[in-house]
């Protein structure tokens, strides 16, 4: 376990590619959302699972059939796991669980955001998202790097049973060994990696700063 995820917002099929083939080794899973898979197709899923498990950030936030439906197609495209949002609920997230666990899939569960409007509202719900989440099952959460602190709340709240994927390290301020000292299992890193001069000394950088804390 390196606990980087690559969070590969690129537009560019090519340029996805080369940086996945760069970074295989230091990471252990490459999330991949709407930037990417708009601009490129849903079949870049299956061609970069070559490299990592796929964690496919579709934010999805609807009633529970049509999340049921919408899991259904990302899991067939060869996703292994699909972030979710849990303020629809617990019967819209249960429906994403209840699919993935048949498939042997995982359901990751946003809590509150990383960004700072996340303050407006999110940050209030979250603790009822992370409680929810438990109770689904889910097999983890996103949780704020950029707030340690709040990392380490949710982490009281979900227990040892469910995983935390944090954003928000780099580009939006947080650091790597904070939040994993706070209680997250892994990192997600976009723009630090993908932007850098040498993405893969930039990701081996976090997997050395980790290391001892993981
Ligand atoms: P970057 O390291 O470039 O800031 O990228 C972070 C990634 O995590 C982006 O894909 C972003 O959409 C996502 N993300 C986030 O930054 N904060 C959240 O609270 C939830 C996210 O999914």
């Amino acid at each position: 376990k390196t606990g980087l995820i690559l969070a590969l917002d690129v537009t560019d099929r090519m340029e996805a590619v080369a940086i996945s083939e760069k970074v295989s080794g230091y990471v252990d899973a490459i999330k991949i959302g709407y930037p990417l898979v708009l601009s490129t197709g849903m079949d870049m899923i299956s061609q970069l699972s070559k490299y990592a498990p796929i964690i496919a950030d579709f934010k999805v936030a609807d009633i529970p059939n049509t999340n049921r439906l919408i899991c259904e197609q990302v899991f067939k495209a060869g996703a292994d796991a699909v972030i979710v949002q849990g303020f629809t609920g617990h019967d819209s997230l249960e429906a994403a669980v209840k699919l993935a666990k048949e498939q042997k899939k995982d359901i990751y569960v946003v809590t509150e955001m990383s960004h700072p409007g996340a303050l407006d509202f999110m940050q209030q719900v979250g603790e009822g998202i992370a409680k929810m989440a438990a109770d689904a099952k889910a097999s983890g959460v996103v949780a704020p790097a950029t707030r340690p602190e709040r990392v380490a709340e949710i982490r009281k709240i979900i227990g040892n049973d469910l995983s935390i994927i944090s954003p928000g390290v780099g580009a939006q301020g947080g650091s790597a060994s904070d939040v994993i000292k706070a209680g997250a299992d892994w990192v997600i890193v976009g723009r630090s990696i993908y932007q850098a001069e040498d993405p893969a000394m930039a990701a081996k950088k976090l997997v050395d700063e980790m290391k001892e804390f993981i």
